[in-house]
């Protein structure tokens, strides 16, 4: 199998993490991000995730490449949601790309090793969430309520040593979060983090916190 991804991208991570927590074997390809003919030959659009299956087919959209993936050896994700964690991302999601986005531009991904990529890249984002400056100059109140928001995950994380689709979800958040140098990671959630990136062989970001 061959998973198409930017480095960055979280919905990508719920692919990488999955394939990876299930040992499957697949080859990563890096798309630039000014390069649109590669995902659009594949799936018809410009977006990724993108898996080639091992029957040479293309599928989109990450959870549904998770529950193909699922279906590959003995399934790990096929439990039922876990509310907890499911609403804890769902609140956090918007802060979260507050603080994560701006410097994702600034990042140092693969995707973006050519001027062009990350021009393409900044402006992607500029259409999605206006003046990414003005984004940035907020940072010290976002990271503020980001702080007071990890408090409350560290207690449904505590002790937690099950993997579900919940986990497909809510992991690649922090991961994107672990981009931003002041964030305080409680203990518990720091833990899991490193578990499951460990575990997924999906890296995190903190040596490029920034
Ligand atoms: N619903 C999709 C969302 C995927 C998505 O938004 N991917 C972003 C990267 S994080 C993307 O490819 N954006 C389009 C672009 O590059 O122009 C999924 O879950 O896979």
């Amino acid at each position: 199998m061959k998973l198409y991804i930017y480095e960055h991208c979280p919905f990508c991570s719920r692919a990488r993490l999955a394939l990876g927590l299930k040992h499957l074997a697949f080859e990563t390809v890096v798309v630039m991000e000014d390069d649109a003919a590669t995902p659009t030959g594949l799936v018809g659009k410009k977006a990724v995730p993108i898996l080639e299956k091992p029957d040479g087919t293309h599928m989109g959209e990450s959870l549904d490449i998770v529950r193909f993936v699922d279906t590959l050896g003995t399934p790990m994700f096929d439990g039922p949601p876990e509310a907890a964690l499911d609403a804890w991302g769902d609140a956090a999601w918007p802060l979260a790309l507050k603080l994560f986005i701006p410097r994702f531009t600034e990042g140092d991904f693969a995707e973006l090793a050519t001027p062009s990529a990350r021009e393409a890249y900044r402006q992607r984002e500029e259409r999605a969430f206006g003046d990414l400056d003005a984004l940035r100059a907020d940072s010290a109140r976002y990271i503020g309520k980001m702080n007071t928001k990890l408090e409350t995950l560290a207690p449904l994380l505590a002790g937690r040593d099950a993997i579900g689709i919940s986990d497909v979800k809510l992991w690649p958040i922090l991961r994107s979060l672990s981009i931003v140098d002041g964030l305080r990671f409680p203990p518990a959630v720091r833990a899991y983090m490193e578990r499951l990136a460990a575990a997924g062989k999906v890296p995190l970001l903190f040596a490029q916190a920034r």
